[in-house]
């Protein structure tokens, strides 16, 4: 039977549910399975935080006897692999579940196709591709990261109405308003790691933290592109490098001294370099990915983010307008018009306040 408008309503929920962990299972996406059975949900699951267990185990657990005879709704098709835990597929197949409804498929090749043909191996009705887009956008992480071996990147801008994301020398200039600063923050609570230049460094001296209070404890590692190690010893970045990990991509030969100090206050160096000795963005972005890191905001500055852009590495760009205008001296945004127009499709606007939030999308 193909998909019902029912169907479909069930797997927005389970894609709602699912965004409870983002952000919080390490390599492995946050999925969600909700169990229903005569039109009642009678158990949920999600990815549990650090990945394990998976989120059918724990809707089957929730279901206990009442999952004889249920549909399944997962956001990606269940796994066929016996990792830490046996295969998903095989768990619904054992506590009787006759129907699953998936929206996603796996690109991971220990499962791709073969967590299906368990299910309907064992004769259960197998309907995929339901909400497969929404889906698909809420796991854009796991999937870019799975099958281009690097991680998603979501370009952040906040702009000016004349266009600007600053005005030279003045450092820091409040753009947007309080409801953006705050999505700002829970934009850094989900994702892996924020990567700015070493020039944003120099002239804002940011902390790239998550401050929201009760998240603190979800800011994303710190990368910042600094050829010749000239971050400071008394920046905000170098300073917190214990607590919070803090991330340098520099040329092979930058000051060994510094190079020392830098290690000594708790900061990683990552070498990735061109011939020229410019660092290069896409041997950069593989390397995040095979250190396990899916998500990254590109948060600035103007050279950075055009970098990013013609390089086709932004997957996702995120727009705070705010209602000031910035006239002599603003530093140019990157020419986003051009790109958004040929590369990208909005996927969201909405109003923060006095500022205009726009979501951007490079469709997949
Ligand atoms: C599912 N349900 O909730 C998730 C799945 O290292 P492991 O054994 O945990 O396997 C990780 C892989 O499991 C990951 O690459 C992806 O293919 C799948 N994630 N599968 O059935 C879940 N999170
Ligand atoms: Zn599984």
């Amino acid at each position: 039977m193909a998909a019902t408008a029912l169907d479909r309503r069930y797997m927005a929920a389970a894609i709602r549910f699912s965004r409870r962990h983002h952000g919080l299972t390490g390599t492995n996406p946050s999925v969600a399975t909700l169990i229903v059975k005569d039109n009642v949900i009678v158990g949920r699951g999600v990815t549990a935080i650090g990945g394990r267990p998976h989120a059918e185990t724990q809707a089957l657990l929730e279901a206990g006897e009442h999952s004889r005879g249920a549909t399944a709704y997962v956001t990606l098709e269940p796994c066929a692999h016996h990792g830490k835990t046996p295969p998903c597929a095989n768990a619904l197949v054992t506590a009787g579940i006759t129907r699953v409804v998936s929206a996603a498929n796996d690109p991971d090749d220990r499962v791709a196709g073969k967590g299906y043909a368990i299910l309907r191996d064992a004769g259960i009705e197998v309907v995929t591709g339901v909400l497969a887009e929404e889906a698909a956008d809420e796991l854009a992480g796991y999937l870019i990261r799975s099958s281009r071996k690097r991680p998603e990147a979501t370009l952040k801008l906040g702009l000016s109405t004349d266009g600007f994301i600053g005005r030279k020398g003045e450092g820091q200039i409040a753009i947007s308003g309080p409801i953006s600063r705050a999505q700002a923050h829970v934009m850094r609570a989900e994702t892996d790691a924020i990567l700015v230049g070493i020039g944003t460094v120099l002239a804002d001296n940011p902390q790239l933290t998550c401050r929201l209070a009760g998240l603190e404890h979800r800011s994303p590692i710190r990368i910042v592109l600094d050829s010749h190690l000239r971050i400071p010893m008394d920046s905000e970045l170098v300073k917190t490098a214990a607590t919070v990990p803090v991330w340098i991509a520099a040329r092979a030969d930058a000051d060994p001294a510094k190079r020392q100090a830098l290690i000594a206050a708790g900061c990683k160096i990552l070498a990735t370099e061109t011939d020229c000795g410019t660092t290069a963005l896409p041997e950069l972005m593989d390397d995040l990915a095979a250190q396990g890191i899916s998500t990254l905001i590109v948060e600035g500055g103007a050279v950075v983010a055009a970098s990013f852009l013609e390089e086709k590495l932004v997957d996702r760009i995120v727009l705070f307008e705010g209602p000031v205008e910035l006239g002599e001296g603003g530093v140019a945004a990157p020419d986003l018009r051009s790109h958004m127009a040929h590369e990208f499709k909005l996927l969201y606007e909405s109003r923060f306040g006095d500022d205009r939030y726009s979501e951007y999308v490079r469709p997949l």
